[in-house]
């Protein structure tokens, strides 16, 4: 018979390579020895550590599936996810960090940027000297980014951005800002800007009061008459489908993220069941305890195995957006459901910081909600199934 490993039941650890085993568990010692450490008063004091950036980046732990050319180690996506699922282990908050600067800001800048901007930004991004942020999401456009109100006007030598964009993570602490808008010189369609920190009329205001993800910084970004030259283009790219390319992969990362946190509330809760007795036995001895675990333990297996499938996929440049809509809709939902079991598996302690668990609870409402709700991405996936649009 073959041993059941109860924390592995599809042992996971035999399907990754030597390669993704070795990132892996760079990321996992950093998360734990470094990161482990500062969350409980970081979050308590929605204090972000820019630092943050330049210790992941030491370890190759930025844009890690970019060629090392331009200072990547060129891993593949699986090793990607591997990475977002150690670092979301301790926070969501950390690993927003980490996949708004692999997914959204390195990825654009190498995918559709000028050989120029990849020498100019990609080193220093990939080495967390410089943070980055993605501006899509505006006050009246979240959903629907279609519905952008920016827009970049023709000057004599370049473009210059108006508009306003809401909830960018890392903004307020960033160098580089990669923005979204409209532009008039291209038939009105979505291009992408990399504007810098210090450009004359860039702003990024804190979001303060955030009840979630609260060891990340949240900022919106103010764009008045901020004047950039034609080499802040991103030339490779037109339409929506910028940066759709971006979310495609930081959604995914996140399909793998999220179920980090969810095994730390897993195992959280399965430890306290056995040491919490309650009526003379441990609360782990009880059916309802028990059957709560077993959906936990499940949820967790099937989803690593989904997201390992689609990271796969991607790594033999098979993937369709739709696969990741089901890895990032579905991981998250089940995440989510963990974390609230887990809660109350805690009893009272369950809402202290010492355990932890309400702090996954509560940052995983963000991460059901941002990179596309939970909702929007039934929608996708109900439009590739009848070919009927229901957004609208
Ligand atoms: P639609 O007509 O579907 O598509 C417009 C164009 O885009 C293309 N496209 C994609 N391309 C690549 N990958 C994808 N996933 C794509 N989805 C669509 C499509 O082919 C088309 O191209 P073309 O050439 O024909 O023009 O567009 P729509 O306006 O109907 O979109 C609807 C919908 C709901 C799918 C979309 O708007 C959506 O996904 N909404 C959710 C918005 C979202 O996810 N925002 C995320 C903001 S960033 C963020 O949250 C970062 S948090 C990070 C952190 O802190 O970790
Ligand atoms: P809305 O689009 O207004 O949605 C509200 C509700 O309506 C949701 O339940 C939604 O599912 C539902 N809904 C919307 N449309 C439909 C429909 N057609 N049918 C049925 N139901 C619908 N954005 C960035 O660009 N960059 C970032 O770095 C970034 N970081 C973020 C960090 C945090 C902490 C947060 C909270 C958000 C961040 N976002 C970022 C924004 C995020 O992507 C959006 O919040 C998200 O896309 C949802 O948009 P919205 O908040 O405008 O909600």
């Amino acid at each position: 018979r073959q041993e059941f490993q109860w924390d592995d039941p599809f042992l996971l650890e035999e399907q990754l390579s030597e390669d993704e085993r070795m990132i892996r568990d760079t990321a996992r010692a950093y998360a734990q020895e470094k990161l482990q450490p500062r969350v409980i008063e970081a979050y308590r004091n929605e204090a972000t550590d820019p630092s943050i950036f330049r210790e992941m980046g030491e370890l190759g732990l930025l844009g890690v599936t970019v060629p090392d050319i331009y200072g990547g180690v060129g891993a593949s996506y699986v090793a990607y996810g591997l990475v977002a699922r150690e670092v979301e282990r301790v926070d969501s908050g950390y690993r927003s960090m980490m996949s708004v600067q692999s997914s959204l800001v390195i990825y654009p800048i190498h995918a559709y940027g000028s050989e120029a901007q990849r020498q100019k930004y990609l080193p220093k991004l990939i080495s967390g000297e410089w943070i980055g942020c993605f501006g899509l999401t505006e006050p009246d456009a979240g959903s629907d980014p279609g519905g952008m109100k920016t827009r970049a006007v023709k000057t004599e030598g370049g473009y210059r951005l108006i508009g306003s964009k809401m909830w960018i993570s890392n903004a307020p602490i960033a160098d580089v800002f990669v923005v979204w808008a409209k532009s008039e010189a291209h038939g009105n369609a979505i291009r992408g800007f990399v504007l810098e920190k210090g450009t004359k009329g860039l702003s990024a205001p804190k979001i303060g009061g955030k009840l979630s993800l609260r060891a990340s910084i949240t900022g919106e970004i103010v764009l008045d008459n901020v004047e950039v030259g034609e080499d802040a283009l991103l030339p490779e790219v037109e339409g929506l489908k910028g940066p759709f390319g971006c979310l495609n992969r930081a959604r995914y990362g996140i399909s793998w993220g999220v179920l980090g946190s969810a095994e730390f509330c897993w195992h959280a809760a399965r430890q306290y069941g056995l040491d919490r007795k309650q009526f003379g036995r441990p609360l782990a001895q009880t059916q309802l305890f028990q059957k709560k675990l077993a959906d936990m333990q499940t949820e967790i297996a099937l989803g690593l195995q989904a997201s390992l499938r689609v990271g796969q996929l991607m790594d033999a440049g098979r993937m369709a957006p739709e696969m990741i809509s089901i890895v990032k809709r579905n991981n998250c939902g089940k995440a989510l459901d963990i974390a609230r079991a887990a809660r109350d598996m805690h009893g009272g302690n369950g809402i202290s910081e010492d355990y932890q668990v309400m702090r996954h609870m509560i940052n995983l409402e963000t991460v059901n909600t941002y990179e596309g709700t939970h909702d929007v991405h039934a929608l996708i996936l109900g439009r590739a199934q009848t070919g009927l649009q229901a957004f609208f």
